[in-house]
């Protein structure tokens, strides 16, 4: 089997899920470091947005294809085979790309980035974020309410675990940690047992947590 290539960057959360993937697999794989909007993202993606995987002749976007070229070629055991787990884990990934997307990371992460370098105050940031804040504790309440434990959608690793972690860990990296932690209880604990994986481990680093991390030590 020809090695895949992962058209990426490892702050991106949907590199850093299929990253994980191959980890999980034990499938080598090359990551070619690519920014979104960057000429090679568009070569392989008309929206310029990352990852896209590139194996033998084909050049695949968009993470629910992607998920499924590797399922169907390279094989794997993330997608359970019952449909009530399969629906669960279909509406998990849905809910990541929707509800936590557009209203927690373009709500209070990015914005809240965006501040920072304005060099507002905490003061000023937790008043100006307050009523998205509001809503993305709902969006942590609702999603807390699916998960079932020990993994997101029960008792085996899907899908749906590569996917969420790494837009969550991003988020737990925030001074918002403590009331995201306390909105979602379930999902923190998930997310404090997901940490300690090797394949988690090994793709923290240039992750916005980890860029963050490295700059309130500076
Ligand atoms: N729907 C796309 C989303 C991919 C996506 O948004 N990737 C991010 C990096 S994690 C990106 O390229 N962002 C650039 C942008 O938002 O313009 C997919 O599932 O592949």
């Amino acid at each position: 089997m020809s090695t895949p290539t992962l058209i990426g960057v490892p702050f991106s959360t949907y590199t850093r899920t299929m990253r994980m993937v191959f980890m999980h697999m034990g499938q080598d794989y090359k990551l070619e470091q690519t920014l979104p909007h960057s000429k090679s993202a568009y070569k392989y993606n008309p929206f310029g947005r990352v990852p896209s995987l590139l194996h033998k002749d084909k050049a695949i976007f968009e993470t629910s294809a992607i998920r499924d070229y590797i399922d169907t070629v390279f094989g794997t055991d993330l997608t359970p085979k019952d449909l009530e787990t399969r629906l669960l884990v279909d509406q998990m990934i849905s809910v990541l790309s929707d509800y936590i997307f557009h209203h927690v990371v373009f709500g209070i992460s990015k914005p809240r980035d965006q501040y920072e370098k304005e060099g507002k105050t905490e003061e000023e940031i937790t008043q100006l974020l307050e009523t998205r804040l509001k809503r993305s504790g709902r969006i942590i309440q609702a999603v807390d309410s699916m998960v079932k434990g020990p993994f997101l959608c029960g008792d085996k690793l899907t899908w749906a675990d590569y996917f969420m972690y790494p837009a969550m860990a991003d988020l737990y990296s925030l001074p918002e940690r403590d009331f995201f932690a306390e909105k979602g209880p379930k999902l923190f604990s998930w997310y404090e047992m997901f940490e300690k994986r090797q394949e988690v481990v090994e793709t923290y680093d240039g992750t916005v947590a980890d860029i963050r991390k490295s700059k309130s030590s500076l």
